[in-house]
């Protein structure tokens, strides 16, 4: 078995909490490297596209939280076999990840400049993409998005809704999922409950 060291933040979200998930749910052992936001400005430095997460196997650099939960996925049964239900995974996954693009840019910003950015969020990106999730989830028969059982997009995106309702980021009203993308609100409370992700949880505490 390669020796997995995996850099991220130290908190229980973004791009890197799913990637620990698989990693969990795969029964697959790694180094979950936590870095504060802190030190992020020199870790950046070392990483490929200056960004996190950051996987190494082996020492050898891999990045792109989607690929490796394609990796993990395909080794601990939580990917499709199938081409087609492999590509709706992928297309939620992918969806995930442009949202958390606008999002983030909206990071770091202070005062009526965030508040202008996460409004404009609000009124734009938020509704296209919610609404466009709640729709990936309804076309997968409403409870999980691709081979009617938990995959790694369901990790993905519900990291992301949990984020988006938990009051954390200022001027996005917490209702916003329910009120947008119903389904996407009970899928959130769905994957919370799940086994796979109940027991990451137990693990750690
Ligand atoms: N597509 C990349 C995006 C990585 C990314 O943007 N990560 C964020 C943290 S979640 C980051 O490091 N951002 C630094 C910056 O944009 O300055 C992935 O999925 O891993």
């Amino acid at each position: 078995m390669p020796n997995y060291k995996l850099t991220y933040f130290d908190f229980d979200g973004g791009r890197g909490e799913s990637v620990r998930i698989a990693f969990h749910a795969a029964g697959i052992k790694f180094e979950d490297h936590r870095i504060s936001f802190k030190d992020f400005g020199e870790v950046r430095k070392s990483a490929r596209f200056n960004a996190l997460p950051v996987l190494e196997i082996d020492g050898k650099q891999v990045t792109q939280s989607n690929a490796m939960l394609r990796y993990l996925g395909k080794q601990g049964g939580l990917y499709p076999e199938n081409n087609t239900q492999a590509l709706y995974c992928d297309e939620a996954m992918g969806a995930a990840e442009d949202l958390s693009h606008h999002i983030g840019r909206t990071i770091g910003l202070q005062g009526d400049e965030l508040r202008e950015a996460r409004e404009k969020l609000v009124e734009g990106w938020l509704p296209i993409f919610l609404r466009g999730m709640d729709d990936l989830l309804k076309r997968g028969g409403g409870k999980y998005f691709a081979d009617k059982r938990l995959t790694v997009a369901d990790l993905k995106v519900f990291v992301e809704t949990r984020w988006l309702q938990s009051g954390a980021l200022d001027h996005i009203p917490q209702g916003l999922v329910q009120k947008l993308a119903p389904a996407l609100a009970k899928h959130e409370e769905r994957i919370t409950a799940d086994p796979v992700v109940v027991a990451w949880y137990a693990s750690r505490s």
